[in-house]
């Protein structure tokens, strides 16, 4: 390949970059990895898409000489793209942590989001950006939203002024991107924001590219709410992994072979809800609790080919703890999880063993430090680390009937309970646990969850709406993002859970399985209604 196609990228094997290298390779380059310092100093254009901690990165890219030459390189004005961490490094220090310096070409300090702006931290999803107009690589962007998924991030100031290229409100009014001549970082994902985001990698590996259009002016926008689509799968009776559908958790048809309901393929449908606009596309492998899901070589391989074609967050869930495989070789659930982000995942999600870490953390008021929610999230932050919960409504008459946390619900129950609590499942709503999603919620919290995705399994598939009690009670409880699942069989069901819950995000199955409401409808329908969300 002559020297013009490629793109040199900085990958200390942190995290998953193969979207980042997915969708180089979209744009027609081939990737040439860095392996030493020179090959950054050599590099025709260099992309670093930073992931993992502050510290952990400035410590290797230090220890290896690559900061030395990342300073050289960018003090030459060389093309440079950073990506999220790729741009906080370039700050004077970070609170991550402490103090840990950065490697100083920018001045500030990187700091974290106060939830008591009222924001929830992490920052996970959709905003339009306040663009400046020489930011080059933006031009495309105008009123489009971007993908932002972090907890930190650096402040416009007197002293970094002439750097700031767009800003973006959150709480505060924080840097989303920089640049100055060649050299360009942003705090958004690029090759996780759809077509916009291709668009931006595309400006700045084809600098010279005429514009098609004007810039038009980006003014800015509230986090949008997100539509996400989510796949059930499972092998089927023949062994295919396929795309299913419950019924309040039940997969089979109710014939005389009561066999696995089949909604589609995996892959396909990932990528038909990418181009309809769905925000994000989770697959949850539902017999992960029981098999091995690294002997299940099927799943990793649809995360391949789906994080080609997908340029919106992936998510997988099913089977992540610790496994011992006939042989007696023991597997650790972080390295389940490091399977899952080198195919393709930007998020893992974690059902049975959180319900687990949570109990136990609740008997001890201990944090272990152990369970497989604490380990992923401290390696590869709790962004990356969704906690999924399968609650099941469980009505009691009198409101202390019950040590935990009850509701007065809104529909009384058959014998006219007026109060209910939801009670937390595992292996797929099998086994009911002596903890309720409120206290799971809080306790999942502390732990390190960045995410819950909150199901409901008296709601599942009915296509009645989702249960506004249950998600009012999840999302209020706590400051991290909630997913709100289960239930809807309208548009209206999306614009009643956004208005009624503090919900971020709403995700659905069966209703975009069998093509019963389009994923763009439901858009429209809540732009037509005054929420914030992403065309
Ligand atoms: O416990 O870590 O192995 O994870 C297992 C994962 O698989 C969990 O996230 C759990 O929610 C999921 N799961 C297990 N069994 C089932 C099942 O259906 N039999 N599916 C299952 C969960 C619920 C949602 C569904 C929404 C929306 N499915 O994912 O997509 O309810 O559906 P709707 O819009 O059609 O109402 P572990």
């Amino acid at each position: 390949a002559s020297d013009d196609s490629v793109v040199t990228l900085l990958d200390y094997g942190a995290g998953n970059v193969r979207s980042v290298r997915n969708a180089i390779r979209r744009l027609g380059f081939q990737v040439k990895d860095v392996q030493t310092p020179k090959d950054i100093l050599n590099a025709n254009r260099l992309i670093f898409p930073g992931v993992g901690a502050f510290a952990a990165a400035m410590d290797v890219l230090s220890k290896n000489g690559m900061a030395e030459a990342l300073c050289e390189y960018i003090e030459r004005d060389r093309p440079f793209l950073g990506i999220c961490l790729g741009l906080q490094l370039l700050f004077e220090s970070s609170e991550e942590k402490g103090q840990v310096s950065g490697l100083g070409l920018i001045p500030g300090v990187v700091g974290r989001f106060d939830s008591s702006n009222g924001v929830r931290v992490p920052h996970i999803g959709w905003n339009a950006l306040q663009i400046r107009e020489d930011s080059l690589i933006l031009d495309d962007v105008g009123t489009h939203h971007v993908y932002f998924v972090h907890s930190y991030r650096a402040m416009p100031s007197d002293d970094n002024k002439e750097w700031v290229s767009s800003t973006c409100n959150y709480g505060d009014n924080f840097i989303a991107s920089v640049r100055r001549g060649n050299v360009h970082a942003v705090q958004f994902h690029p090759e996780k924001s759809g077509d916009v985001g291709l668009s931006i990698l595309r400006r700045f590996l084809y600098p010279n590219s005429p514009l098609e259009k004007k810039p038009i002016e980006g003014k800015g926008s509230k986090l949008a709410k997100r539509v996400i689509a989510c796949l059930d799968v499972r092998t089927n009776d023949k062994g295919d992994l396929v795309v299913t559908k419950g019924d309040q958790y039940d997969v089979r048809e109710h014939t005389k072979e009561n066999e696995v309901r089949e909604l589609g393929k995996p892959v396909e449908l990932a990528g038909q809800y990418y181009t309809d606009g769905a925000d994000e596309v989770s697959f949850l492998n539902i017999t992960g609790f029981r098999d091995f899901p690294l002997g299940d070589l099927p799943m990793l391989q649809v995360l391949r080919y789906a994080s080609e074609n997908v340029f919106v967050p992936l998510t997988v869930g099913g089977g992540i703890r610790d496994f011992t495989d006939a042989t007696g070789r023991h597997y650790s659930s972080l390295e389940v999880a490091s399977e899952y982000f080198r195919c393709g995942a930007d998020k893992i999600s974690i059902g049975s063993d959180a319900v687990y870490a949570a109990e136990e953390y609740l008997r001890t008021g201990v944090k272990s430090g152990k369970s497989s929610l604490e380990q992923i999230s401290r390696v590869y932050g709790n962004q990356a680390v969704v906690v999924s919960v399968d609650p099941r409504r469980v009505y009691v008459k009198n409101q202390n009937d019950v040590k935990l946390k009850t509701i007065r619900v809104t529909n009384p129950g058959p014998n006219g309970e007026e109060y209910a609590w939801y009670q937390c499942t595992v292996s797929g709503g099998r086994e009911g646990r002596p903890i309720g999603a409120y206290e799971l919620a809080k306790a999942v919290e502390e732990l390190g969850a960045g995410e819950i995705l909150l199901n409901c399994i008296d709601c599942d598939g009915q296509g009645k709406g989702f249960d506004i009690d249950l998600v009012k009670l999840i999302s209020d409880a706590v400051t991290i993002p909630v997913i709100a699942s289960s239930g809807a069989g309208g548009v209206e069901h999306f614009s009643e859970v956004f208005m009624k819950t503090n919900a971020s995000a709403a995700l659905a199955a069966g209703i975009f399985h069998r093509k019963e409401v389009p994923i763009h409808s439901v858009k429209e329908h809540l732009l037509k209604e005054g929420i914030e969300v992403r065309i």
